[in-house]
């Protein structure tokens, strides 16, 4: 049985844990949970650099094997864990899983007005009403672009079958939805549909306001 332990956060906000946890789950892995209290205190921020060099959750480990940044995590899952003795994280054709990536790295490196002004707080747990700024809404903008170039009229996910990019976009995209700011429809249905997995729900049954 695969020694597995996810090493996440307290306040259940950050989406790179929600990425690592949602990939666990797609897999069908037994893992254990450590909620790591944030802010960390200093020694528990050397211990987890002692093992994971960069010392910020999400962290993986696997046995002796200690891994962090959310996307190295998902991949390392997938290449230890491969199809078909289990569930794919990331496209099988290599066209699609580069576009995959494409679009993590998109939303890992980009839209942070966006980011800032619908944290996952609004999206985890309360809505907000404030406007977005010029800045926001010009990213608000470019994610609906990407978003609709990417996801045809009625599609349930961004290929033929799910992948972790969809988790990721469809966070992304909820940061809009939840707060009832404009977006087309059949993202809504995209998002809404995407939101209802079982492994997201697993993760938000997690949330404080979930009990
Ligand atoms: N790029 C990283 C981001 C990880 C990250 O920023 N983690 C935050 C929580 S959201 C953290 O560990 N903060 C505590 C600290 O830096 O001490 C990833 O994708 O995993």
């Amino acid at each position: 049985m695969a020694d597995l332990t996810l090493y996440g956060e307290s306040t259940w906000m950050s989406p790179w844990v929600f990425h690592a946890l949602v990939a666990l789950e797609e897999k069908k892995l037994p893992y254990k949970l450590d909620v790591v209290p944030i802010p960390m205190t200093p020694e528990r921020k050397a211990e987890l650099q002692k093992t994971s060099i960069l010392g910020k959750v999400p962290i993986l480990q696997h046995g002796d094997v200690w891994i962090s940044e959310s996307l190295a995590i998902s991949e390392y899952l997938a290449e230890s864990f491969p199809s078909p003795a289990h569930p794919r994280l990331f496209p099988a054709n290599l066209a699609e899983r580069a576009r995959a990536r494409q679009v993590m790295l998109y939303l890992r490196t980009s839209l942070s007005a966006l980011r800032e002004d619908r944290p996952t707080s609004t999206v985890f747990g309360r809505p907000t009403i404030k406007p977005m700024s010029d800045k926001a809404k010009a990213d608000a903008a470019d994610l609906v672009r990407v978003a609709s170039a990417l996801i045809k009229d009625g599609a349930e996910n961004l290929f033929a079958e799910w992948c972790i990019a969809d988790t990721d976009l469809t966070l992304m995209l909820m940061r809009l939805v939840a707060n009832q700011d404009p977006m087309p429809q059949h993202l809504i249905k995209y998002a809404v549909g995407q939101w209802d997995r079982r492994s997201v729900r697993r993760y938000i049954a997690h949330l404080p306001t979930a009990h």
